[in-house]
């Protein structure tokens, strides 16, 4: 018997709604609208290969949709993805199912990202779209040809960021992104006339797209409108007319099969609407053997690209492997440790951005897969050095993309780029911006990606700008997210080591804040070791009779070190530490970090920015002294003043505080 295409579709459907329904939880109607589109899409188009998920030229199909989980998950297991079996399925939304409430990533299973909030999915496309023309451009594309496609809903494209990644894409004419827009005109309120009038084409072609439209159930419709997207020669959005729910006698069309289950009534009237006689989970062996057939084609894909990739010289395989699969940072040891030595030697006063710009100038030399970039701050983050190369529409041979001012599009293209695999992203703006990236920076904790943040004017030394660039609270919340580690170096030893174990890191991503102001070299000694590796260390100590501790961060090193050598004239002994990563230094063992910040000691912490993140150091007695409140616009070292972060200020506080 052959099997039809709606039969294809159909176990998407069933699978769907059957494990929506066993959970109690859940999103039916976008896999009943879309498993048209996607069975033609996984049938006809995309080239992957179930046996070996991370083969690097497969295409990359994105659920940035992610509510619509279980059409995800559907695909994978009936394509025959191992990681995906029917009882993980049975076992949709329940504590360790991989089959999650909403797609979570992990290499090696078929989920390339993870989607949820919406429109997340499509910046991520945009940094694997751009991530592809790199690899084409460096290992040609014969070797490297992939595509990247996603499936967006209505809500997808009403959120900002969509706006931003796509006019991205556009502008960087990335043809080999196709964006199935599932335009099925409900969302969770009713119809989305509710809330938007967008003209679709108008926008995306404004943005240099091509725009197509489909019948979203007509399988030649949407097989003849992909073939197209893959001639062209910009990105495309496929506007694919469905029915939410399809298949549902009452509740299609309608905004009540969104989010929940049908409920067993309604299942069974879509049982017979749609001619299916089949238990929950219980997939007729010949959909099945046709499904595991579009999956097993990967092998000969994966084959073909192989022979191909041998007959090529050896050296492109190498570097191929020693890029992409291993992403090789071996050298950036040496190099740290030797720009250490030299930096030691001259002791230069640099704003923490300036060491940033020169550490990223030595290490792009010798890591190639480092891809920069900047939300149109450039010259005032320093992420731009002699070594980039801009990478634009004509050339993607290069280091560096303007992501023009786009924060939360750039954050989430850059979790792109990772995913990809192979590729470091970095990527600046302010630090005061960094709220304009947050639920990307989120995910990329999330998903334990290799994605470093350069974050410049962290604090009320930016000066005259005022407060509304004047980061208060931003470090607290940053040091709120899981996995994430915030560093705040004090000089360029500092900055070099904070970059080294950003780059070393292998799950989690990085923030590196830094000044806009001048700081001096404070490093004591010159050391092999990475003092930053631990969180925090000992920069200088007036008397082992000491019985203040001063912890500061940053700039605020400066500052804590003038309060010591005042404190000393007024016989008052104390040590300094430099804290760049609260994270490192909160998972020391106990004895290290008693060590260094003593018991029975006064605390005192310092940096300029909300005191929340410092309180769990100073125990009883301590002080912590910061700024809980909008910053001032005026010249820095007056808004320190107005803040009572001076030495003067600071010592009264102290000897006040030990006359208690
Ligand atoms: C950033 C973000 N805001 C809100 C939500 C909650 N939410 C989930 S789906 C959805 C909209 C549903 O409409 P649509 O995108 O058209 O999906 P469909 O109804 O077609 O499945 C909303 C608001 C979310 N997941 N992410």
């Amino acid at each position: 018997m052959t099997v039809k295409f709606n039969q294809l579709a159909n176990a998407i459907r069933f699978l769907s709604i059957d494990a929506v329904q066993k959970a109690n939880s859940g999103h039916p109607g976008m896999p009943m609208g879309m498993a048209d589109v996607a069975t033609v899409l996984f049938k006809y188009h995309l080239r992957f290969n179930p046996k070996n998920p991370n083969w690097i030229n497969r295409d990359r199909f994105i659920l940035s949709a992610g509510h619509g989980s279980m059409l995800l998950y559907s695909l994978l297991h009936l394509c025959g993805y191992k990681s995906i079996s029917i009882n993980d399925i049975k076992n949709f939304r329940q504590l360790n199912s991989i089959c999650a409430g909403h797609p979570e990533y992990k290499k090696g299973t078929g989920i390339e990202t993870t989607t949820g909030p919406l429109g997340q999915g499509l910046g991520n496309a945009v940094g694997m779209a751009i991530a592809e023309e790199i690899f084409e451009k460096k290992f040609g594309s014969s070797i490297i040809n992939n595509k990247t496609y996603v499936i967006a809903s209505d809500g997808d494209l009403m959120e900002g960021i969509s706006h931003e990644a796509m006019s991205l894409a556009g502008h960087l004419k990335l043809k080999n992104l196709v964006v199935f827009f599932d335009n099925n005109k409900i969302s969770i309120d009713g119809a989305t006339s509710l809330s938007v009038s967008d003209n679709y084409k108008k926008r995306f072609e404004s943005y240099g797209w091509n725009f197509l439209e489909v019948n979203g159930h007509n399988e030649k419709q949407i097989s003849k409108a992909i073939s197209k997207a893959s001639k062209s020669k910009k990105p495309t959005l496929i506007s694919c007319k469905t029915v939410i729910g399809f298949g549902s006698p009452n509740k299609s069309g309608k905004a009540s099969s969104h989010g929940s289950p049908l409920g067993d009534d309604e299942i069974s009237l879509v049982r017979k609407k749609l001619k299916w006689n089949n238990e929950p989970f219980k997939i007729p062996e010949e959909i099945l053997k046709e499904w595991k057939k579009i999956g097993d084609r990967g092998e000969l894909h994966e084959k073909n690209w192989q022979e191909s990739l041998n007959k090529k010289n050896p050296k492109l395989k190498s570097d191929l492997e020693k890029i992409y699969i291993n992403s090789d940072i071996s050298g950036l040891e040496k190099l740290i440790e030797k720009e250490k030595t030299k930096y030691f030697e001259i002791k230069p006063d640099l704003a923490t951005r300036q060491c940033s710009s020169v550490s990223i100038e030595s290490i792009t030399s010798i890591l190639p897969q480092l891809i920069g970039g900047s939300a149109d701050l450039s010259g005032s983050n320093n992420t731009k050095t002699t070594n980039s190369k801009i990478i634009n529409s004509r050339n993607f041979d290069g280091n560096y993309i303007h992501y023009g001012v786009r924060e939360h599009g750039m954050a989430a293209t850059m979790n792109g780029l990772a995913l990809y695999g192979g590729l470091i992203p970095y990527g600046g703006t302010f630090l005061i911006f960094s709220d304009y990236c947050k639920p990307s920076i989120r995910l990329s904790a999330l998903m334990g990606l290799k994605v470093i943040y350069i974050f410049s004017h962290d604090s009320i030394g930016l000066g005259e700008d005022g407060p509304t660039h004047q980061p208060i609270e931003q470090l607290a919340g940053l040091r709120a997210i899981p996995n994430l580690n915030v560093f705040r170096p004090a000089d360029i030893n500092e900055t070099l080591e904070c970059w080294e174990i950003a780059l070393k890191s292998k799950n989690t991503p990085s923030v590196i804040a830094l000044s806009r102001q001048k700081v001096p070299y404070i490093n004591p000694n010159n050391s092999k070791k990475n003092k930053c590796e631990n969180g925090a260390y000992e920069v200088s100590i007036s008397s082992h009779e000491s019985n203040v501790t001063l912890v500061a961060s940053g700039t605020e090193v400066e500052l804590a070190l003038k309060v010591q050598n005042k404190l000393k004239e007024n016989n008052i002994h104390s040590k300094v530490v430099s804290m760049p990563c609260m994270e490192l230094f909160d998972i020391q063992p106990e004895k290290f970090k008693s060590d260094l910040i003593e018991e029975d000691a006064l605390v005192v912490t310092l940096e300029a920015g909300s005191i929340s993140s410092w309180q769990k150091y100073i125990k009883n007695k301590g002080l912590n002294l910061g700024i809980d409140q909008f910053g001032e616009s005026a010249p820095y070292k007056e808004v320190y003043n107005h803040f009572n972060l001076t030495e003067e200020k600071i010592i009264n506080f102290i000897q006040k505080k030990l006359r208690e």
